[in-house]
């Protein structure tokens, strides 16, 4: 039996199978087998078009980017063209666009790329439409845009699902969990909160189909089978996401609140077109990114207020010195700091300083 085969047959025994305690192990087991097939199976394809069958080539650029995701028709290229340089085709039919069409966004001193998409349809994970290379886009941006429109504000629940489907999960965070292999004893399972969702012996059934035996498993919090063989497979990617709900010139305002009331999560109501609420999007795009601004100070000299270094929240100086130019973490004796993320004015930290907005940065490198 080939893969694709037994994968069938996985799918088949679990949508047969009722969801109980007693069946939960089995189930585990079978979530497990089925993820690691679907794996090899990816792998196969991928080695077979040469590796470079996976995504469009598009150079990630700017200080972050971000993907833009929905429905065909629901206005991706309208909103791109209003927010950026670029000029992708508008189009009152499906799939107008059919490529990643890149633009640049300058907001408050940061140039964020925009890579408007081709649209999704349900099955897109599985190749229907543009399909699986569109999809695989969003693995490399800092952040998805669901693209909604007020005809179907329910669409993000079904891209939400495409998106997983190619590993990709979006506004959840890496499971808390660490697994070190061990020589002999056994798999043992220590865990530092109670586990309600997953079983001690569901745990090791699954490690055992990844061929784990004997190891240690951390858990720090209440975790799914399903996060665990995600750590598993460790090639999923971690993105958060906005929403905006497109097109809101098309309808009353009562109407807007309805369907706002009816959704379980948040939207930005705008309208590319009629350009409404375009600067609030822009700003909440941003705010999400969380950039924080640095500026730089040259050793005795004076500091530039006038252009920061835009940079991702978390950045540590070491990361500064991979933006500035290659070459300057070799140089690097110490940095001096001013604000918030030190105790006092023109501290010296070392690489790993974790740097918060505003702060003034000095290097000193070994030759001065
Ligand atoms: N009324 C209204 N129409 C809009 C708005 N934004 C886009 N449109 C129209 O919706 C249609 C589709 O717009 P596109 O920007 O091409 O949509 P898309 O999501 O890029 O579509 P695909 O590339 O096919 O996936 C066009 O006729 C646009 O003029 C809006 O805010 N209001
Ligand atoms: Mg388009």
């Amino acid at each position: 039996m080939g893969i694709p085969e037994k994968i069938k047959q996985i799918e088949e025994e679990i949508a047969r199978t009722q969801i109980n305690k007693a069946t939960e192990r089995h189930l585990g087991i079978l979530k497990a087998r089925l993820a690691k097939l679907r794996r090899e199976l990816e792998d196969n394809q991928t080695k077979g078009s040469g590796g470079g069958g996976d995504g469009y080539a598009v150079r990630k650029g700017g200080d972050a980017t971000v993907v833009f995701i929905g429905l065909p028709s629901v206005g991706k290229s309208t909103l791109l063209n209003k927010i950026t340089n670029a000029k992708s085709k508008i189009g009152a039919y499906d799939f107008t666009t059919l490529t990643v069409i890149p633009g640049v966004m300058e907001y408050r001193g940061a140039k964020i790329q925009i890579l408007d998409l081709p649209g999704i349809i349900a099955g897109a994970s599985q190749g229907k439409g543009l399909g699986k290379r569109v999809l695989s886009v969003a693995r490399s941006a800092d952040l998805i845009l669901f693209v909604l429109d007020v005809f179907h504000p329910e669409a993000k629940t079904l891209l939400l699902n495409e998106l997983k489907e190619i590993g990709i999960r979006v506004d959840e965070k890496p499971p808390n969990i660490v697994i070190e292999k061990t020589s002999t004893g056994g798999v043992s399972v220590i865990t530092q909160v109670p586990l309600t969702k997953i079983r001690k012996d569901t745990i090791r059934d699954i490690l055992s189909v990844y061929g784990y035996h004997n190891a240690r498993v951390m858990i720090r919090e209440d975790i799914t089978d399903e996060q665990l063989i995600d750590v598993l497979l460790g090639n999923r990617k971690y993105v958060p996401s906005l929403a905006v709900l497109n097109k809101i010139d098309m309808i009353e305002f009562e109407n807007l609140r309805k369907i706002r009331e009816s959704l379980d999560y948040y939207v930005l109501p705008i309208s590319a077109e009629s350009n409404r609420n375009i600067d609030e999007f822009m700003e909440q795009l941003y705010q999400k990114l969380e950039f924080i601004r640095i500026y730089m100070r040259p050793k005795g000299g004076e500091t530039d207020y006038k252009e920061p270094l835009i940079i991702r929240a978390g950045s540590t100086v070491g990361n500064v010195c991979d933006v500035l130019h290659r070459g300057l973490r070799e140089q690097f004796k110490y940095a001096q700091v001013w604000g918030k993320s030190v105790r006092f004015g023109g501290q010296k930290v070392g690489l790993q300083h974790k740097l918060l907005d505003e702060d003034v940065l000095t290097f000193v490198s070994k030759q001065n």
